[in-house]
């Protein structure tokens, strides 16, 4: 059996620690008995398309642990995909779940509407980029935001065509998929997919041949635009200010404010789309704060609801409120337990000052993965920004990615109670997601399971 060590005193007082004690406990090999036994069970009835990371089947979990079916405890460094920030049983999200599960479920907005609609769309346009009047819409997931913020932007200019960057991912829905950079597994058999969306070069520090500003790669971008698109045919142009998917990428400074510039003289909508990036996870509220840039149109989702299903499109009140009445919605959308969620998950967020919570993991995680590619060559560039870290791994010397050591290194955390997701265009970025609530002293037992996998 292998655990922490007793944690530090008030160490285990974050995510309601009579819920999930937050140490690692390993009773069996990861995956266990059980876990293997719902594997098999798994393999008869979910489609194989479906994939998964590391089986094994949670039964609890808060703060920074994944309780097992094995009762095996695992450190989460993963937050489900950058959305549990606040943690996985935050009392103020459960509890007002609870209390809006006793009230009723759903009426549907779009027929009898409810106050907590209108709460997060208060919360959203007061806590989003720009102090001008905005306007929000509720839908329940990340693609169907993004899809909603292009329907906005094509209604609202008259133009069709929408700019998407190299190595971005917005989704999986027939739009979103033609927006998003990666084949496999994302698009490879699923065409065709939706028209007008057009490509053009990002900026990715590590990746370009020579050294380059981030003034340089917006010009490149732009001149793509210009001579493949047309600037006024241009709806929109869609970014992550740091790309999730496909590589935790921080773009070279400039790069956002200089496109965001060329995007309001040219009448494109600039779309920001936070889904990963926002509240709270880079440092900020929003990522697009680091350059100060204010987008006309925001998506988000995840991190929003503490793990319900929520996404919003948050813009300009003059392009919300363009669109025709019942243009815009859905059964579902900003369904009243998601949003009793999003509005205990965005008081912790801002009561806790969970960006300042995430600048810590930076100044505690940052130094030690310098230090660690100090020692691996194989290790060929530490990026990211507050608790949206990553390592990108390469042949030795070279800039060769190496998906098959990436993939190593994570297997072996998996082994040790550490979850690891990877990322990037050519899978070979391992990146750190873990709650913003995340103990300290199970951050720093993360990292020494992570060093020592590169060790072995
Ligand atoms: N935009 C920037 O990160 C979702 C998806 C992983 P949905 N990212 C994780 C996978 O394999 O599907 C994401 C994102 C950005 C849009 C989305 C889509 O959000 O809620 O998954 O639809």
């Amino acid at each position: 059996m292998t655990e922490s060590p007793p944690p530090a005193p008030g160490g285990s007082t974050v995510g309601d620690p009579s819920r999930v004690e937050q140490r690692r406990l390993l009773r069996t090999e990861i995956p266990g008995p059980r876990s293997l036994e719902y594997a098999g069970r798994r393999a008869a009835a979910v489609s194989a398309g479906v994939s998964t990371m590391l089986p094994v089947y949670v039964v609890r979990a808060g703060g920074g642990i994944l309780v097992d079916v094995d009762g095996n405890q695992l450190i989460d460094f993963g937050s489900g995909i950058a959305v549990t920030g606040v943690g996985n049983s935050a009392p103020e999200v459960v509890t007002r779940v609870r209390e809006q599960l006793d009230a009723f479920t759903h009426t549907c907005f779009m027929v009898t509407p409810y106050p907590g609609y209108v709460e997060v769309c208060e919360a959203l346009n007061r806590l989003t980029p720009g102090d001008h009047e905005k306007r929000s819409a509720l839908f329940t997931s990340g693609a169907e935001a993004v899809e909603n913020a292009v329907k906005i932007a094509r209604y609202t200019t008259g133009r069709q065509a929408v700019v998407v960057l190299d190595h971005a991912f917005h989704g999986r829905t027939n739009l979103t998929m033609a927006m998003t950079a990666k084949n496999m597994p994302y698009k490879d058999g699923f065409g065709p997919f939706a028209g007008d969306v057009h490509r053009v070069p990002t900026s990715y520090p590590f990746r370009e041949p020579a050294p380059i500003t981030g003034q340089e790669a917006a010009a490149r971008a732009i001149s793509v635009i210009t001579s493949q698109v047309g600037a006024d045919r241009a709806a929109a142009l869609v970014v992550e200010p740091i790309q999730g998917e496909g590589g935790f990428v921080v773009p070279a400074p400039g790069f956002l404010p200089t496109l965001a510039a060329w995007c309001s003289e040219h009448g494109v909508l600039l779309v920001a789309d936070e889904i990963q990036t926002g509240f709270a996870r880079t440092g900020t509220m929003f990522a697009c704060e680091h350059e100060g840039v204010v987008p006309d149109l925001i998506t988000t989702a995840k991190g929003i609801a503490g793990g319900l299903p929520l996404a919003a499109v948050t813009g300009r009140a003059e392009l919300m409120d363009t669109v025709h009445p019942g243009g815009l919605g859905g059964t579902y959308g900003g369904n009243p337990l998601a949003c009793a969620a999003a509005l205990g998950a965005m008081t912790v967020i801002e009561r806790d000052d969970l960006a300042a919570a995430a600048r810590r993991i930076e100044a505690t995680v940052l130094p030690r993965l310098h230090a660690l590619a100090e020692r691996c060559p194989s290790i060929g560039d530490v990026r990211g920004r507050g608790a949206m870290l990553a390592v990108e791994l390469v042949v030795p010397g070279t800039t060769v990615p190496d998906p098959v050591g990436t993939g190593r290194i994570s297997a072996a955390c998996h082994r040790a109670g550490l979850v690891t997701l990877t990322c990037g265009s050519y899978g070979n970025v391992l990146r750190l997601l873990p709650p913003l609530v995340i103990p300290d002293h199970l951050l720093a037992e993360g990292l020494d399971i992570l060093e020592e996998a590169f060790a072995g």
